[in-house]
């Protein structure tokens, strides 16, 4: 019998359809599980008659494979890859490739990355976005690791992926190490932003604009037709046009606190470690931190009270204010986003292509979107942008819709309605074109109280004064260093 042209193991939800799809462009793939009854279940089932191999060992998924072997593990993030790796390196042999397809944190890709090579064979940690659908129809996948393995995963990766009008693949090389996880985990919080900033104009539209969820369904279905098109605002028309059994819009009686799984606030973690203000993913992990805590807010809302400010004037022009405001915010997100993958990039020697990001997500993934496209537009024209908001289009698009964005953030916090997201990147926004800020003032204090010195506009950068504020302070400042 013919061997198979990759491994996979972890027959849940992604692996499944990963196996699936792979099988559908031509590959044969051997398949195993640690609860090895889903094997037979698997072959038995949807995989009957076609060209997919159940094992039972994985001595027996290695005597299987083409060479060097492919072996893709789709499992739960954490230990179980570990384990698995370790079991693998006892079955495979010096060039052989091990594959990481789950959601692993990106510090564990590179150690993991650096330890198989230290063993003569080839790692690659790969994002995989698009869910249960992605996986089977084709999703937006990020590979990085072992830079001599990409060309024996290349072809099936650029096969089974999403593809965009042209036919460029949403899979390409991310870089070394952990880059890959590390793109996957910035498109993660990128995805926690992108949703937060739907649910602040939601909420705008339905408790400062009263509106209906029949009516807001009609405002995003318009919305979807333009620049914000995008797979979350394509899923947020049809959810609040989705009714209950009783006829009612079933969005109204979900209870309101969100769940995380941890890729946000990893990305919040990679923010701070960087130095990196990513403010809006960040607003996005708490608002989600905030709205667990239902039981606190109810009885908060019974002691803490706000304004009850009602709208009045034209809705429609409203509505179009805060369309501007989302798209305006939405740029801030991902130029933070951007900048954070260029600050990563520096500490860990990873040649990112920027525009080629861009393009992995333009498809497949949870974060697409036509807006994509003019990211990647943006970075093929200027490789080294510093930030998004330089780039002319960016530049005139938030420049006309600042108006909007201004209106929204000073209606929404003037009728006591909560807009994190779209705040603090306004915040940003006017932080980032602000040629001087009052951190002066801050040298200063941090000079008063601690003798941390500070840098003068009259003298050269990397010149330290330190004042002797008090009079009674000593003339010996502490040393001067950045975290
Ligand atoms: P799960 O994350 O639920 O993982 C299930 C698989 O992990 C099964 O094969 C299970 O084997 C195996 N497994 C577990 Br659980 N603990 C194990 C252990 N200690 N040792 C060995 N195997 C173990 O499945 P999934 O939702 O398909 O996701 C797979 C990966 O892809 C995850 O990393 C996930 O974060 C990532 N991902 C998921 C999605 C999504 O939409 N679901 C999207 C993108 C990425 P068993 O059958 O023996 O229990």
């Amino acid at each position: 019998m013919k061997k198979a042209d990759i491994g996979l193991i972890g027959l849940a939800v992604m692996g499944e359809n990963l196996v699936m799809n792979m099988e559908s462009k031509g590959f044969t793939v051997a398949v195993y599980n640690r609860t090895v009854e889903k094997v037979t279940k698997f072959v038995e089932g949807r995989a009957k008659g076609l060209n997919i191999i159940g094992t039972y060992s994985l001595e027996e998924l290695a005597a299987n494979l083409e060479k060097p072997r492919r072996v893709m593990m789709m499992v739960k993030a954490g230990q179980a890859v570990d384990d698995f790796i370790e079991k693998l390196l006892a079955v495979l042999e010096p060039g052989d490739i091990i594959i990481d397809g789950g959601n692993s944190h990106f510090p564990d890709t590179i150690r993991r990355c650096a330890y198989v090579e230290s063993k003569g064979l080839l790692y690659i940690g790969t994002g995989v976005s698009g869910g249960e659908e992605g996986a089977l129809k084709g999703p937006s996948m990020m590979p990085g690791g072992s830079p001599a393995a990409w060309e024996h995963v290349k072809p099936i990766f650029q096969a089974l992926c999403a593809h965009v009008e042209d036919g460029s693949p949403c899979c390409d090389w991310v870089g070394e190490g952990g880059a890959g996880h590390f793109v996957k985990m910035v498109h993660n919080g990128i995805e926690y932003g992108d949703m937060q900033l739907i649910c602040e104009a939601y909420q705008l539209m339905r408790d400062y604009l009263g509106m209906t969820a029949d009516e807001m369904h009609e405002v995003f279905a318009e919305w979807n037709k333009a620049e914000l098109d995008s797979y979350l605002i394509e899923i947020t028309r049809d959810i609040l046009a989705y009714k209950d059994t009783d006829g009612e819009p079933i969005v109204d009686k979900i209870l309101d606190t969100a769940g995380q799984k941890g890729t946000g606030k990893w990305t919040g973690i990679a923010a701070l470690d960087e130095g990196v203000p990513l403010t809006l993913i960040g607003e996005a992990v708490f608002a989600r931190c905030l709205s667990a805590i239902k039981e606190e807010r109810v009885a908060a809302s019974k002691v803490l009270s706000g304004p009850c400010v009602k709208f009045e004037g034209d809705r429609a022009a409203f509505l179009e204010d805060i369309r501007h405001a989302l798209f305006a915010a939405k740029i801030v997100s991902y130029a933070q986003g951007y900048t954070l993958m260029r600050a990563a990039a520096k500490t860990y020697g990873w040649n990112l292509n920027y525009g080629g990001i861009a393009l992995m997500w333009r498809g497949g993934c949870i974060i697409r979107s036509v807006f994509l496209g003019k990211i990647k537009e943006a970075f093929d024209n200027n490789p080294e942008l510093t930030n998004l908001l330089l780039d002319p289009y960016f530049k005139e698009t938030i420049e006309n819709a600042q108006a909007s964005w201004r209106r929204v953030c000073a209606a929404a916090i003037t009728a006591g309605i909560p807009a994190p997201a779209m705040t603090t990147a306004l915040n940003y926004f006017d932080g980032y074109r602000c040629e001087k800020l009052p951190a002066n003032l801050l040298q200063a204090q941090r000079d008063y109280f601690g003798a941390h010195t500070y840098e003068r506009l009259d003298h050269p950068r990397g010149e330290f004064f330190h004042t002797n504020w008090t009079g009674h302070g000593g003339d010996t400042s502490a040393s001067t260093y950045v975290v």
